[in-house]
């Protein structure tokens, strides 16, 4: 019987999906192992051969923990709210619902061919309202709650009213920075405030708050855009401009998490290089706040910095603010007015990680105004420059150029001083960053060395009461906003001008029905344009939460998807607890896998969860790149040249669809059908083929290099290609597609195939397995429980096939060593494994069998192979056993048939053994 993966991939998915094999149960005896996916966005495009590489990596891990007795749950659903269906609705008109419905239906066919071993019975949608419910839900949670930083737990507003109603701002716990600058109000001043103050004072303390923000705002588009929405000042989509802008958004409050997601990421298995992302991310940074007194030659204030030297405040020689600074107005003096102004307007087109990333070209402008500088009481200039960052710190800086790059290369361009601070320090190229050295032009830190002189510095503007220390972190609130129509509405209506939560029985809180989805006449989001977007009266919120809204807690929702009384149930989230293994791409680092933590952390605050961290293990898939291939085209003709004698002609290099090249050789009847204007093109071939260029680029359409897993399951079966994947390279590494190879994975299948047929006949005998095929076999099952648990996939598969040879080689065909290898291969190739499993007599899938257990006895040699000589000659080889003694050697060795025919009658003078090298006879 042939190899015949068609039928038996149809046969073996009908079966799975029939029988719910991979349905997890919320109960059982057995230990629990959640293995979770990065749910996709289920684009037009459908899934490259690239999107399911991680999707293997899981699936192998998931039948492999089956195997090894566990309760597996392993889900899959959609994230699918975002732009594109909603760009595509905006051109055509038709509903993102539908481009969203047609999109998941592709992305489950493909996935159903590739033999996943999801249970679907709990797929979730974002969009699905019955999802989004919760997603609403945990917003109005958060929007219920504040976070005091004096015990890092979330808790109910309603115990800051009680604070308020007792003790007025002055029962804030301490620690709660971001409050900071706040009025305060004693408790007869909080009794007296009307609702509408009370609530603007409450706004500012709640973990979902709506707040002023630096936002990328597109005037055309007519929404606040994601940094990655935004490149060069202009939008992605559409080019248009796009400008910083204050703007009232609704707001997480992310930042004030930030301490604990840095802790607890101690404990996680993650690679380093994403816990340092992460690290970066939160940019925790000791330092302090320092007062300078300043003066636009009329008003003087009290300016605040933060900066990570205080030790270096004898070098100030100027202050920087960045553009959208509070101080930018009160201190740009009248004859400078023009200047800052045509100076703001140009820094504000740039996003924040633009501004960052422009080290090399050097803007500023003076205000006009001075500083003082608290120690040496010097006049410093205070300018303005896009460098500073307002988010961050107080958006104001004292700039020491002798000691920090940046201002360095500011002061060069602008010509201001640079004191040196460090003893013998060279500064003529370059400021001198290193915190090391000792100091000198610096007062009563002279002499110190730099380590005892930062908090010696910081000491002494406590003191005297002009600064003090201060823990600063990058991580800011994220903005939960978009003027966007395809996301979850927010379940908030405006009372009077109060933000006002709807009551839970309301949720979900549906999408409206709108006529079409742009921005109405006055800039409002496409959900002004719904009729009756009210309650009761009032406005409801016009805006939709952000893409990561529901992609945040996804993951609990997998443990009870059909709840409808709560996001999961308490129980069932103690039996599943956390995502065991997650499996994603890289680029989430900074974003989602933020957003997950701190969504989980508030939810574990809540009572809701038990496990302060979602994810226990994650591992980052490499990317696969396209490979591209190319044709060359003779200048002003339609011939096409080979590869290799390209270089005769005056070519032209032209990509061309990988789908019709084969081993980089041209398929030309599929070239002339590919495109009319080749339908009479001529080629120049060499060693009777065309052979094509090649170069590893994006998997992109434009390149014609996207390989779609469709076509290689119809040509090679899902078995091939979930080895051939896995085959690739080591996964967390990226690398190109490469089809080349693909055929020797599926000659290995069919070779394994082979392996359990004997003149196309099924066969297993029950024949004892040698040692040899023993040891074969047990290396093989440590090999790829080993490999699997190290997530080592592409070295299983080079074992497989090593295996397979040499049990090929022995003509084995013993049960006994031949079953279990259908067990370890049912990970990887899952169908032809069913298959060859219910051809042995199982009448129940493999995925219910036991991964085979490991004997290390058999792995070791026990045998020595002794050559056997005749008067010095040797004549032939014996396999006995290690343990024999001299003379059982010597008895088993004369007594044999082929010493009968060497002694030819002979009588034995001597023998010779050394046991475990070799033995001779003298005759
Ligand atoms: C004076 C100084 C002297 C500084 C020196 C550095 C070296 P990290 O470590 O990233 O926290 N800074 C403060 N706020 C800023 C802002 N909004 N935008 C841009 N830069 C800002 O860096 C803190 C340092 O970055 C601060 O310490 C400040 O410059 C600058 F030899 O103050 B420093």
């Amino acid at each position: 019987m042939e190899y015949n993966f068609k039928e038996i991939e149809k046969k073996w998915q009908q079966y799975w999906a029939d029988n719910k094999v991979f349905k997890a149960e919320n109960k059982s005896d057995k230990p629990k192992y959640y293995v979770l996916d990065m749910f996709p966005y289920p684009s037009g495009a459908g899934l490259h051969v690239g999107h399911p590489l991680g999707y293997i990596a899981s699936d192998i891990y998931s039948r492999y923990k089956r195997l090894k007795g566990f309760n597996v749950l392993h889900p899959m659903g959609y994230d699918s709210f975002g732009l594109p269906a909603e760009q595509y609705a905006i051109q055509t008109g038709q509903h993102p619902e539908i481009t969203t419905e047609q999109n998941i239906a592709r992305y489950r066919q493909q996935m159903d061919r590739i033999g996943f071993s999801y249970d679907w019975s709990r797929e979730v949608r974002t969009s699905d309202s019955a999802y989004y419910k919760w997603t609403q839900w945990v917003f109005l949670q958060m929007f219920d709650h504040w976070y005091d930083k004096s015990i890092e737990k979330a808790r109910l507003i309603s115990e800051l009213v009680e604070i308020f109603e007792k003790e007025g701002s002055e029962g804030i716990p301490f620690g709660n920075e971001w409050t900071e600058g706040y009025e305060k109000f004693s408790v007869s001043d909080w009794k007296s405030f009307n609702e509408k103050k009370q609530a603007d004072i409450l706004m500012n303390f709640r973990i979902a708050y709506q707040g002023e923000t630096s936002v990328n705002w597109c005037a055309e588009l007519g929404t606040v855009l994601a940094n990655d929405e935004v490149k060069e000042g202009v939008s992605v989509r559409g080019g248009y401009t796009v400008i910083q802008k204050k703007m009232k958004q609704w707001q997480l409050r992310v930042s004030a998490y930030a301490e604990r997601l840095l802790k607890d990421m101690n404990e996680l298995q993650w690679s380093d290089s994403l816990k340092d992302m992460q690290k970066n991310w939160i940019g925790k940074s000791q330092g302090a706040e320092m007062l300078f007194k300043v003066s636009n030659g009329h008003d003087n204030y009290d300016m605040t910095i933060f900066t990570t030297r205080a030790d270096t405040v004898f070098g100030v020689t100027f202050m920087v603010l960045a553009p959208e600074s509070e101080w930018v107005d009160k201190l740009t003096r009248p004859e400078k007015r023009k200047e800052v102004d045509a100076y703001l307007k140009k820094a504000m087109r740039k996003t924040e990680r633009e501004r960052m990333a422009e080290t090399r070209k050097i803007t500023g402008v003076f205000t006009g105004s001075y500083a003082k500088n608290p120690l040496t009481k010097k006049d410093v200039p205070i300018w303005i420059s896009e460098y500073v960052l307002s988010g961050y710190g107080t958006g104001a800086i004292m700039a020491v150029p002798a000691h920090d790059s940046r201002d360095y290369a500011f002061a060069k361009t602008f010509n201001l001083p640079i004191i040196p601070l460090i003893e013998g320090c060279d500064i003529s190229k370059e400021s001198f960053d290193a915190k090391s050295g000792i100091m000198c032009n610096s007062g009563f830190l002279n002499g110190m060395t730099v380590k005892e002189a930062i908090p010696a510095a910081i000491k002494k503007v406590q003191e005297i009461g002009i600064g003090r220390r201060k823990i600063n972190y990058r991580l800011r609130d994220a903005v939960f906003s978009r003027q966007r129509y395809w996301g979850e509405p927010f379940p908030i209506y405006f009372k009077d001008g109060i933000a006002t939560p709807l009551s839970e029985d309301k949720l979900p809180l549906k999408l409206p029905k709108v006529d079409k989805f742009l921005p109405t006449a006055a800039g409002e989001p496409p959900l002004a344009r719904a009729e009756h977007w009210t309650i009761d009266g009032y406005p409801l919120e016009t805006s939709t939460m952000p893409g990561f809204a529901g992609s945040s807690a996804y993951y609990l929702r997998y443990m009870d998807p059909h709840n409808e009384n709560a996001l999961v149930d308490k129980k069932i989230d103690e039996y599943w607890r956390d995502v065991d293994l997650y499996i994603g791409g890289t680029e989430h680092a900074t974003g989602h896998l933020i957003y997950s933590r701190f969504w989980n952390k508030f939810l574990f605050d809540m009572g809701l969860v038990c496990e302060k961290e979602p994810f226990k293990k994650l591992v980052n898939q490499g990317m696969i790149q396209g490979r591209s291939n190319f044709v060359y085209r003779i200048k002003d003709t339609n011939k096409f040249v080979s590869y290799g004698l390209k270089d005769k002609y005056d070519t032209t290099e032209i990509h061309c669809d990988v789908n019709i090249v084969h081993e980089d050789c041209l398929d030309i009847e599929g070239f002339k059908k590919w495109r009319t204007e080749y339908k009479d093109a001529e080629f120049e071939l060499e060693d009777g083929v065309y052979k094509c260029g090649h170069a590893v680029e994006k998997m992109s359409k434009s390149m014609f290099n996207v390989v779609n897993p469709d076509n290689i399951c119809d040509t090679y079966g899902a078995d091939t290609l979930r080895m051939y994947e896995m085959f690739l390279g080591p996964l967390e590494q990226s690398k190109p597609w490469n089809t080349n190879g693909i055929d020797g994975v599926h000659r290995f299948l069919k070779k394994f195939w082979r392996l359990y047929h004997k003149e196309d006949v099924f066969t297993l005998t029950d024949k004892k397995a040698t040692p040899a095929e023993l040891k074969i076999l047990h290396t093989l099952i440590n090999k790829i429980q080993t490999d699997i648990e190290n997530f080592s996939y592409n070295t299983s598969i080079s074992a497989f096939m090593i295996a397979v040879n040499e049990l090929t080689d022995l003509k084995t065909d013993s049960r006994e060593v031949l079953e279990p290898i259908i067990i370890l291969i049912s990970s990887f190739a899952p169908h032809i494994a069913e298959e060859l499993w219910s051809l042995a007599g199982y009448k129940n899938s493999i995925i219910y069998a036991k991964f085979p257990k490991y004997v290390k006895e058999y792995t070791i040699e026990n045998t020595v192979e002794y050559p056997i000589s005749f008067n010095g000659k040797k004549r032939f080889v014996m396999t006995l056993s290690k343990d024999l003694s001299k003379d059982e050697i010597q008895k088993i060795v004369l007594l044999s048939d082929d010493a009968a025919k060497y002694l030819e009658g002979k009588a034995v003078k001597k023998i010779i053994v050394v046991p475990g090298r070799i033995v001779n006879i003298v005759c």
